[in-house]
């Protein structure tokens, strides 16, 4: 009997709501919720494939672990010891060191009810303000940007704003990829009407600028000086709202003093793109009905993204595009629950429920509803900081909870170093191959999605439940649980009341998470489970006496300062903190991929999510590639001030020149090192302390690794990538991936044949040493290749094939992977297996998953003439979730009107 359970989806923060099924507490499917107000029934290639992900525990973190020494390996131990320890260590570290030597690095992946008691438990019992998130890389410019204009946190708008709006502004922001299913409603809006003018602004042409009627590929960096130069434009054309100006803001003369430098044909120069553009922007912008702008980390993942987010915020202002259906300033948030984050006070720089830590008279509110005393008025230090405070032994502890640090901080080998050297590292995972777990002394084993309950705000301020739909597997317990469980044991050692922590349930957590809300602006005093079970998902404000939340905030024009008026802030133009120089001459921008989430802890097991982009790239533009005599699918070394890696070039003209891009999804996990982030800087933004992420000046060289291997074996690939995974490093470079249900390829390079490696994969991967294995030897040119027969060649099925050798040697690989793709029976001699023509197609990309559409079929289709709708009707792909939407009518050739020479007011 298939049981449909209704929750809401673990990715990213659009928040769709999803019916899952399962049977035998196993989960069979998933479906997009026709009743949520976000998706209404749509979901993207990563939610579709979400069940695949939870098939099989191997990785899972299934039991608690410690170890007795930091050179020990890890045990399995029970629960209690488990929460004695991790309580006796903290306890005994406040101790010795007082509060601020432990501190606590959650995650926006963290349900709102997980979230509200560890920072319960840091700001109200140990009492340090040391809890960061990884919503700090993410979100904090956004809020130190609405907080700075319009005196609280959290976006004016919602999604009913993407279907009214007639300008859509994209600022770093390529939702395409990032919030698939709000960009299938912006296609449709747009598909229905086509007057409305899209502007994407983005040094690269990604799918979503690729879409839009002009595309301002601005160099990286120079946000400011386009929405000045836009500002300008409008201020001295006379298309500000000086009314709404005079009445309901200010600070507009002071920005506009600045303005003033920024004359649209210098500020287009700044930007280098053509003035024309910028003036075409700012009047499709200006003159608009509803202008609506839609931001992200392009923005925010700056060391000036609080002055990104304050400049386009004024740009609304001044224009009063804000306050009514289709206009104003929202950010995009990326994880399922950086809004919930915000809402419980997760930064080490806010209290609970959008209170500042500085302030007295919150404090002394959450003080009394939390019966304590004695809040430390000393603001935390912030994730970069934090890490830092660690690594020269200001903190002592640290609990890191649903987020993969030694992956996602800027300059992750600081971050390496800094938990080598803690006293103490407790890590609390879903899965326990993530780079951050080998510096755990404990492991505490979380539930993840399907397996829990609380509830998430999504990006328009809308909660949702999050339910079980079976049990964890074994002996998994829920964040909030975990939290509680260690919060009264070390509440006894302190002496404190264990009673603050007896939360029996998610609910119980968020009845008091509400109370602390009720008479602040994002009050939610007439929220419960018991509503949103019956009403579904609110959005915020929702107060005791309202019939329902509020879409839009400051419809009024009153806003959240003081004395009600929005601010201009005077704001100039700064450039990127490490510009490129004759020694690191290229721009490195970071970014996401349409399939990978993150460090690919859950999308990484599932074959499928790797065909549209199957090992770590670099992609540089065509022309850079040439005068240096780099080819598509070389290696190439990326390096910086900082650190390097080896990734495999893709040429493109989405970048610019001189513009390289790496996605930020691989890890240790998938290849040699730690990622991109190796070569990344912790430059901070100075109001927000967001590091720049997007930006890093690298030089790019030849990888000179003429040694080569590539090996392909059918099995369970998640065993065989636990097994393997130790072995990667060791190489210059290495990548593995899955393909299909039961692949796992691995590819690695090196400068000369590695002594025993070979062997050590061979047995990592279980190949067979008997007479089911076929190996060909030729010293002369250094080369092996190796054939795995199914059992003892009886049936003639390939298993696995290894080939390694001089890259010159190396033709044979990709006929043997055919080979072992057909899944067929060998016909001929066994010997005959190595020989063929090296002329094997190499493995076409799919572009369409859910129908497994190859980007070959989609160019001949187009080549006979096909277009977007005779594409869908003649290979169906496009047609299920919509993700490949993009691509494929980039494919088409459906070019924008880029840099439209006319000038056209609407
Ligand atoms: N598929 C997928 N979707 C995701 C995620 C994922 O991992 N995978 N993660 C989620 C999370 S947590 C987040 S935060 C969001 C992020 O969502 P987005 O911010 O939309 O995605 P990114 O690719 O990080 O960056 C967006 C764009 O910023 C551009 N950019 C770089 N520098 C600049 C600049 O100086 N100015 C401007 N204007 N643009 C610049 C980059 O070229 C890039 O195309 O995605 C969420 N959704
Ligand atoms: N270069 C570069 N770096 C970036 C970015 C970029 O654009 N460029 N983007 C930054 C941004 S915006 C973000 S948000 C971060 C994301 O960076 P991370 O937070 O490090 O990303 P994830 O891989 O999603 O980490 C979540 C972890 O939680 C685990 N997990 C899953 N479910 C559960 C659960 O229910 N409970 C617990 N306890 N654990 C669970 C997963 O296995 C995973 O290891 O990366 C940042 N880093
Ligand atoms: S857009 Fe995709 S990843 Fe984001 S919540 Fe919806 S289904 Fe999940
Ligand atoms: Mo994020």
């Amino acid at each position: 009997m298939t049981t449909v359970t209704r929750s809401t989806c673990c990715y990213c923060g659009v928040g769709c709501g999803m019916l899952i099924e399962s049977e035998d507490g196993r989960i069979t499917g998933v479906k997009g919720d026709p009743d949520h107000p976000a998706n209404y029934g749509r979901l993207c290639s990563k939610g579709m494939t979400l069940p695949l992900t939870a098939q099989s525990t191997v990785n899972r973190a299934l039991v608690p672990e410690m170890r007795a020494t930091r050179d020990a390996a890890r045990e399995a131990v029970g629960w209690d010891l488990a929460l004695d320890t991790v309580a006796a260590r903290f306890a005994g570290i406040i101790e010795r060191h007082g509060p601020d030597a432990v501190a606590f690095y959650v995650s926006g992946q963290l349900l709102t009810e997980d979230y509200y008691v560890f920072n319960k438990l840091a700001k109200g019992l140990v009492r340090t303000n040391n809890i960061d998130t990884n919503s700090r890389l993410c979100m904090s410019s956004a809020v130190s940007g609405y907080k700075m204009a319009f005196g609280a946190d959290g976006p004016p708008t919602c999604y009913d704003d993407l279907e009214a709006a007639r300008t859509v502004l994209f600022a770093g922001s390529n939702m395409a990829y990032a919030h698939p299913v709000l960009f299938r409603r912006l296609e449709e809006a747009k598909t229905r009407d086509p007057s409305i003018k899209w502007i994407v602004v983005d040094p690269r042409r990604t799918d979503t600028a690729a879409m839009a009627d002009l595309h301002l590929a601005i160099e990286p960096g120079t946000d400011v000086a386009l929405f000045h130069g836009m500002l300008h434009h409008l201020i001295w054309d006379g298309r500000v709202d000086r009314a709404f100006i005079d009445a309901h803001t200010e600070g507009f003369d002071a920005l506009k003093a600045i303005v003033r430098d920024y004359p649209p044909r210098f500020a287009a120069e700044l930007c280098g793109i053509e003035e024309r553009d910028l003036l075409q922007a700012a009047e499709w912008f200006g003159a608009s009905e509803a202008a609506l702008s839609l931001y992200c980390m392009g923005l925010n993942q700056s060391s000036h993204g609080t002055d990104k987010n304050l400049a386009l915020i004024a740009l609304h202002l001044a224009t009063r595009q804000i306050g009514r259906p289709g206009a104003g300033p929202f950010s995009l948030t990326g994880q399922p629950n950086a809004m919930g984050g915000r809402e419980v006070g997760g930064l080490a720089t806010m209290l609970a429920a959008h209170r500042d830590i500085g302030n007295p008279d919150h404090r002394a509110e959450v003080e009394a509803l939390w019966g304590v005393r004695g809040l430390s008025a000393r603001p935390g230090l912030p994730a970069v900081d934090m890490f830092d405070a660690v690594r020269d032994g200001r903190i002592k502890a640290i609990w890191i909870a649903c987020t993969n640090p030694a992956h996602s901080m800027p300059d992750n080998t600081r971050v390496r170093e800094a938990l080598a050297n803690a006293e103490f590292v407790v890590v609390q995972e879903a899965f326990l191959n993530t780079d951050t777990v080998p510096y755990a002394d404990v492991v505490l084993p979380a539930s993840s999605w399907g397996e829990k309950a609380g509830t998430v705000t999504n990006s328009e301020r809308r909660i949702s439940r999050v339910r079980a739909a079976i049990p964890a597997p074994g002996q998994a317990r829920p964040d909030w649980w975990i939290v509680t469980e260690v919060a009264k044991r070390l509440a006894a050692h302190m002496g404190a009341s264990v009673e603050r922590f007896a939360f029996a349930s998610p609910e119980a957590v968020f009845d008091e998470h509400r109370a602390l809300t009720v008479g602040r602006d994002l009050d939610i005093g007439g929220l419960s489970y018991a509503k949103l079970e019956a009403q579904g998902p609110q959005q915020w404000p929702y107060t005791a006496d309202a019939a329902s939340g509020q879409a839009r905030r400051y419809a009024d024009g009153v806003f959240a300062t003081a004395n009600g008026r929005a601010r201009f802030h005077p704001v100039t133009y700064q450039p990127v903190a490490e510009k490129a120089d004759p020694r690191f001459p290229f721009h490195l921008l970071t970014g996401r991929l349409r399939d990978q989430w993150h460090g690919m802890t859950r999308t990484g097991r599932v074959g499928r999510l790797f065909e549209h982009a199957p090992e770590p790239m670099l992609t540089m533009r065509r022309e850079d590639a040439v005068r240096r005599g780099f080819r598509e699918g070389d290696l190439v070394n990326v390096a910086s001030r900082r650190g390097e890696l080896v990734l495999a070039l893709q040429l493109s003209d989405e970048v610019a020149s001189g513009t390289v891009f790496a996605p930020m999804h691989w890890s240790g996990q998938f290849m040699n090192r730690g990622g991109i982030n190796e070569t990344t800087l912790a430059a901070v933004d100075p109001h927000s302390a967001q590091p720049e992420l997007k930006h890093a000046a690298v030089r790019i060289g030849p990888a000179r690794l003429p040694w080569r291997l590539m090996a392909a074996k059918r099995g369970d690939p998640l065993a065989m990538q636990a097994a393997v995974q130790p072995l990667l490093a060791e190489r210059r470079y290495a990548a593995v991936r899955i393909e299909g249900d039961d692949l796992l390829v691995i590819r690695a390079a090196d400068t000369n044949a590695p002594a025993q490696w070979v062997e050590r994969l061979h047995d990592a991967l279980g190949l067979p040493r008997n007479e089911a294995l076929l190996q060909y030897r030729d010293a002369q040119r250094s080369l092996d290749k190796r054939v795995a027969w199914r059992d003892t060649y009886v049936d003639g099925f390939l298993t696995a094939h290894a080939i390694e050798g001089d890259a010159a040697g190396n033709a044979g690989g990709d006929i043997l992977m055919e080979r072992l793709r057909a899944n067929a029976p060998w016909q001929g001699p066994r010997h005959a297996v190595f020989i063929g023509s090296a002329a094997a197609a190499p493995r076409d990309r799919t572009v369409c998953q859910c129908k497994g559409v190859s980007a070959s079929q989609i160019t001949t289709a187009v080549a006979a003439g096909a277009d977007i709708d005779a594409l869908k009707a003649k290979l169906g792909c496009g047609t299920v979730c919509g993700s490949c939407g993009p691509e494929l009518r980039r494919m088409c050739g459906a070019t924008p009107a880029v840099a439209a020479a006319r000038l056209e007011t609407v």
